[in-house]
C-alpha cells in the first residue's frame, strides 16, 4: 500500500483510493537497483486503478486464440451468428470497446473494460454489444484475473480479424479493469461532461469531447444529425478520427478494412427483439442492432479490399431500408457482380467518395490490397493500443516493435551518471547566487526555478492513457517547449547545461531536470524525494498538449486531479511546491510570491490561501488564470483562480485546513505525490519482466 501511511494519518472517513501497488512483479529489474532500500514499489497506476489484472506474460495467447477461433464458429441460440462466424460482432465490440478514446484529455478506450458497465453499454452505438460480452464470458472464466476484460476484448476483435484472413501486426497487452463504468462517464452525455465542457449545439461539439454528437462514440452513420447528405458527413468522420488520433489515410484504412467485414442489422421497423416471428423472432436475420440492413461486401467473412471496389464500381442510390432508415444501394442500373445482390453502403461510407482525399485513398485501396493490409494492421492496432500507453508497457508474448503512435524512446544507457556527483554539482548552483542568463535579479531563485522545470517536464503524464510525464524530457523541444506556461524554461536549461554537459554519459537531460527539482526541494526543507534515475531523452516533442479548454477553475483543478490520476490530498499537496516570483512575472502576473520564504518549502502557501480575502483584478496570466489579490494586512500578494479553487472546492479545502496546520503531514504526503509523479512513466519504460 503505497499511501497507506499517511491516509491512515490524514482521514478515517474520506475515500481516497490507495494503490495497489507492492506486487514485486511490477518492479522492474532496473528499480530494484536503483530504488532506496524499503521504498514501496510504485507501478505507474500509482494512483486509482484497481490492481494489476492483465496479460502478465501468464496467459498462453496461443491457447487463448484456438478457445476463441472455436467461439467463432460455435453459434448460440440466445444469439444466432450471421454467416457462420461471430468474427464480424468481435470486431465491431472491440472497436466500440475502443472507439470512445479522445487524444484530449486521454480518456475512453478499452483500458479498464467500462464497456461492461454503465454508462458504456447503454449507449445506443452500443446496441446488443451485451450479447458479445456474454458470449465471451465463458473465455472470461477460463483465464480468470490473469485476463483482464480489456485485454479480452482487444484480443478477441484481433482474433476476429485474423481468423477471417485480415492482417495483424501483434497484440499489446496490459489494460486493467475498473470495477464500474465512472470513468466514462466524463465522456457524455452527463453531468460531470456538462461541467467539464458543454456542448450548445449537438452535432458541433468540440474538443475535448470526441464525437461531433453526444451519446454517440463516432460518427452518426446516416450523416450529419442523420441527414442522409454524404458531402455533409465527411467533417464529421475527419473531426471524429483526428480526436481519436487518426490521420486520413489510417481513417479511410479503418473504415473500410473493418467493414470488410459483417453485416449491418435492422430487419424491420419494429425496433429490437421485434421483428420476424417464432422462434427466431428478433435474433438472427430478424436482427435489429443499428436499424440499418445490409452487408458492404459479398464475402463478409473473408479479408477483401471488396469494400472500396465497390464503393467506385457501383452508382450508390439513396433509399429507405427495411429498418426505415437511410441507406445507399445499387443503382437499378447498375450491372451486379454475384455475390452482391445484398451490398448496401451507409451514409458515412459514401461519404468517402465526396472528399478528395479520402476518395484518393479509396481508389488506391481498391487497387492495391498489400498498401491497404499494411495501413490496416496499423491502424488497427493503433486503435486497440492507443490507450495502454508507450510500447514499454505492453505486455504479452505477441508484442510488435513500437510503433510511431506510441511516442517510442531511446534505450537507456548501460551505465548511469554518478547521482551523488551530479547532487553535489546542482547544490553548488543552488547555494551561489548568479542571475539566470538574460534575467536579471529575478533569477537568483534558482530553486524554485528548478522545481518548477521539473514539475512542469512531470505533469503533462496522465493517468487515462499514460503518456506525458519527465521521461524523454521533451519539455526542451517543439512543441511542448513553446507551450505558454513553458515560458522561461529554457532560460533554466541554459542553467543547467553546465551540469549536462560534465556527465557526456550517462545522465539524460529528463533524470537531471528531475533531479535538480529535487536537490532543490531537499535544500529547501524537503523530506528526502527518492531520486530514481534511468530515463532517457526523446527526440520528438509529442506529449499530450494542454488542456486549454475549461471556462471554471475548479472544475479545471478536479479533472486535471483525475486525468493525472492524483488523491485529492496528493493533488492538493503538490500546490506547495515552490514557485517562483520570475516565474510569476514571465506569465503575466504579479511578481510577488506567496510565502515570505520563496526558497523555503513549508505550508505557508495554504495559511496565506486561508487567511487573506482575495479579490478579482483585470490582470489574466498568458495561460488564461485570472489573478486575485489578497485585500487586507500587510503587503499585497497574487494568487490565480487556480490557486484558489484550492479553497473552493470543498474536499480539496479540507486538504488545505489540515496542510495549514500540520506541516509536517504536508511533508508526508508531498514526498509521496511528488515521487510518484516523477517516477510515473520511468517504471514503464523499463523491463516489466519478473
Ligand atoms: C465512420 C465510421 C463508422 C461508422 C459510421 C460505422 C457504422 C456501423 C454501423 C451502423 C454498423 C452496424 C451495426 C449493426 O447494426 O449491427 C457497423 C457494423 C460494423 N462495423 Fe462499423 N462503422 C464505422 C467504422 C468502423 C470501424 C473503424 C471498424 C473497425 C475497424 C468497424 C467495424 C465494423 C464491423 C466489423 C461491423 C459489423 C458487425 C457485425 O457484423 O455484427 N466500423 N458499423
Ligand atoms: C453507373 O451509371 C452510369 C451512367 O449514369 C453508367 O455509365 C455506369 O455503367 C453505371 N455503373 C454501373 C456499374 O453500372
Ligand atoms: C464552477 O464549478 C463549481 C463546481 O461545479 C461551481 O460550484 C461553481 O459555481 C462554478 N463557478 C463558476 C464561476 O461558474
Ligand atoms: C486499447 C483501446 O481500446 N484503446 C484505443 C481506443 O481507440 C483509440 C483510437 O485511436 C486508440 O488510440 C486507443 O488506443
Amino acid at each position: 500500500m503505497l499511501f497507506a501511511s499517511s491516509i491512515a494519518l490524514l482521514l478515517a472517513s474520506t475515500a481516497v483510493h490507495t494503490a495497489s501497488a507492492a506486487c514485486p512483479h511490477m518492479l522492474s529489474r532496473r528499480d530494484a537497483r536503483v530504488l532506496p532500500q524499503g521504498h514501496p514499489a510504485v507501478d505507474g497506476s500509482i494512483f486509482a486503478r484497481d490492481n494489476a489484472q492483465g496479460v502478465q506474460g501468464s496467459v498462453d495467447l496461443n491457447s487463448l486464440e484456438k478457445d476463441l477461433t472455436k467461439l467463432f464458429t460455435t453459434s448460440q441460440p440466445f444469439w444466432p451468428h450471421d454467416f457462420d462466424s461471430y468474427g464480424p460482432f468481435f470486431i465491431r465490440l472491440a472497436w466500440h470497446c475502443n472507439g470512445s478514446y479522445r487524444v484530449s484529455d486521454g480518456r475512453g478506450g478499452c483500458d479498464g473494460g467500462r464497456i461492461r458497465f454503465a454508462p458504456e453499454l447503454t449507449w445506443a452505438d452500443n446496441a446488443n454489444l451485451d450479447k458479445a460480452l456474454k458470449l465471451l464470458e465463458p473465455v472470461k472464466a477460463k483465464y480468470g484475473a490473469a485476463l483482464s476484460w480489456g485485454d479480452l476484448i482487444s484480443f478477441t476483435g484481433t482474433t476476429a480479424i485474423k481468423s477471417m484472413g485480415g492482417p495483424v501486426l501483434g497484440f499489446c497487452g496490459g489494460r486493467k479493469d475498473d470495477q464500474n463504468g465512472d470513468a466514462s462517464l466524463p465522456l457524455g452525455p452527463s453531468a460531470q461532461q456538462q461541467a467539464i465542457h458543454e456542448c450548445p449545439i449537438n452535432g458541433e461539439c468540440t474538443a475535448p469531447l470526441g464525437p461531433t454528437t453526444i451519446g454517440l462514440i463516432y460518427v452518426n452513420p446516416a450523416g450529419h444529425m442523420g441527414v442522409p447528405n454524404p458531402v455533409g458527413s465527411v467533417p464529421d468522420i475527419r473531426s471524429t478520427f483526428k480526436n481519436m488520433g487518426m490521420d486520413d489515410r489510417e481513417t479511410v484504412a479503418l473504415i473500410g478494412g473493418g467493414h470488410a467485414f459483417g453485416k449491418t442489422h435492422g430487419a424491420c421497423k419494429l425496433g429490437p427483439g421485434k421483428c420476424g416471428s417464432g422462434p427466431d423472432k428478433g435474433i438472427g436475420r430478424n436482427a435489429f442492432t443499428s436499424g440499418f440492413e445490409g452487408q458492404w461486401t459479398g464475402t463478409p467473412t473473408r479479408w477483401t479490399n471488396d469494400y472500396y471496389v465497390n464503393l467506385l464500381k457501383y452508382n450508390w442510390t439513396l433509399f429507405e431500408g427495411p429498418g426505415g432508415n437511410p441507406q445507399w444501394k445499387p443503382a437499378a442500373t447498375d450491372k451486379l457482380d454475384a455475390d452482391d445482390a445484398h451490398v448496401r453502403m451507409l451514409t458515412a461510407d459514401v461519404a468517402l467518395l465526396h472528399d478528395p482525399v479520402y476518395l484518393k485513398l479509396v481508389k488506391e485501396y481498391a487497387a492495391d490490397v498489400k498498401s491497404l493490409e499494411n495501413d490496416f494492421a496499423r491502424s488497427w492496432y493503433k486503435l486497440v493500443s492507443r490507450d495502454v500507453g508507450p510500447a514499454t508497457r505492453c505486455q504479452g508474448s505477441r508484442v510488435p516493435p513500437p510503433q510511431p503512435f506510441q511516442n517510442p524512446l531511446p534505450a537507456p544507457p548501460a551505465k548511469l551518471a554518478n547521482f551523488d556527483a551530479v547532487r553535489a554539482d546542482l547544490a553548488k548552483i543552488l547555494t551561489g547566487k548568479a542571475a539566470i542568463p538574460g534575467d536579471g535579479a529575478l533569477g537568483q531563485y534558482y530553486g524554485a526555478l528548478f522545481v518548477e522545470l521539473a514539475w512542469r517536464s512531470a505533469a503533462t503524464f496522465r493517468i487515462t492513457d499514460h503518456f506525458g510525464g519527465a521521461n524523454g524530457a521533451r519539455i526542451r523541444l517543439s512543441p511542448e517547449k513553446d507551450y505558454a506556461d513553458n515560458v522561461g524554461m529554457d532560460k533554466v536549461l541554459e542553467v543547467l547545461s553546465a551540469v549536462k554537459s560534465k556527465y557526456p554519459d550517462g545522465l539524460s537531460w529528463a533524470d537531471l531536470i528531475v533531479l535538480a527539482g529535487e536537490v532543490a526541494l531537499e535544500h529547501a526543507g524537503s523530506k528526502p524525494l527518492h531520486f530514481i534515475g534511468g530515463r532517457v531523452d526523446a527526440v520528438d516533442g509529442e506529449n499530450p498538449a494542454p488542456r486549454t479548454y475549461y471556462s471554471n477553475a475548479t472544475v479545471a483543478a478536479r479533472d486535471t486531479m483525475q486525468v493525472m490520476g492524483f488523491t485529492p490530498a496528493h493533488y492538493v499537496a503538490l500546490a506547495a511546491r515552490l514557485r517562483s516570483p520570475s516565474q510569476q512575472a514571465r506569465l503575466g502576473l504579479g511578481a510577488k510570491t506567496y510565502t515570505s520564504h520563496v526558497d523555503a518549502f513549508s505550508n505557508d502557501y495554504f495559511k496565506i490561501l486561508l487567511q487573506n480575502h482575495w479579490v478579482p483584478t483585470d490582470v489574466v496570466s498568458k495561460t488564461g488564470a485570472k489573478q486575485y489579490k489578497s485585500d487586507g494586512y500587510g503587503e499585497p500578494r497574487f494568487v490565480t483562480d487556480a490557486d484558489l479553487a484550492l479553497i473552493w472546492d470543498p474536499e480539496f479545502r479540507s486538504f488545505v485546513e489540515k496542510f495549514a496546520q500540520d506541516g509536517q503531514l504536508l511533508q508526508t504526503v508531498f514526498v509521496e505525490g511528488w515521487s510518484a509523479l516523477m517516477k510515473a512513466d520511468l517504471v514503464g519504460h523499463n523491463d516489466l519482466a519478473m
